[in-house]
């Protein structure tokens, strides 16, 4: 009787081991924010033409989504996202001397929703 009670225990076990042996790159497929251009808090001489967006595992084709707005007002406006591998790239309108914020989100590949702003100055 005792004996009989691990039953169901041991093979929900056995099957989670066998789930993570069958899709060992789950974790992998994790993707994060690596680098920008411009970077995070920069302050520029002149207006940046794109933004650009390096991930450390391609996102989700499709999924991706890169928005700008003005300083301190939450007005965004949605970018045309182009992507390459793990490389988002949007054209910026011409913009003016201030402070921008980018808003990005991404599709990770193993199903996680990725957010992000970054924020930069034009003098
Ligand atoms: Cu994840």
């Amino acid at each position: 009787m005792a004996t009989r009670s691990y039953g169901l225990p041991r093979l929900a076990a056995l099957l989670v081991l066998m789930a993570i042996a069958v899709w060992p790159d789950a974790a992998m497929a994790h993707t994060r924010l690596v680098s920008s251009e411009p970077k995070a808090n920069a302050v520029l001489d002149a207006a940046p033409a794109r933004i650009t967006l390096n991930f450390s595992a391609p996102p989700e084709e499709g999924f991706s989504e890169m928005q700008w707005s003005q300083g301190s007002e939450e007005e965004w406006q949605a970018l045309e996202v182009i992507q390459q591998a793990a490389r988002l790239e949007a054209a910026l309108p011409q913009l003016a001397p201030g402070r921008y914020k980018i808003r990005w989100s991404v599709l990770s590949r193993d199903g996680h929703r990725q957010r992000g702003v970054l924020e930069f100055r034009i003098h």
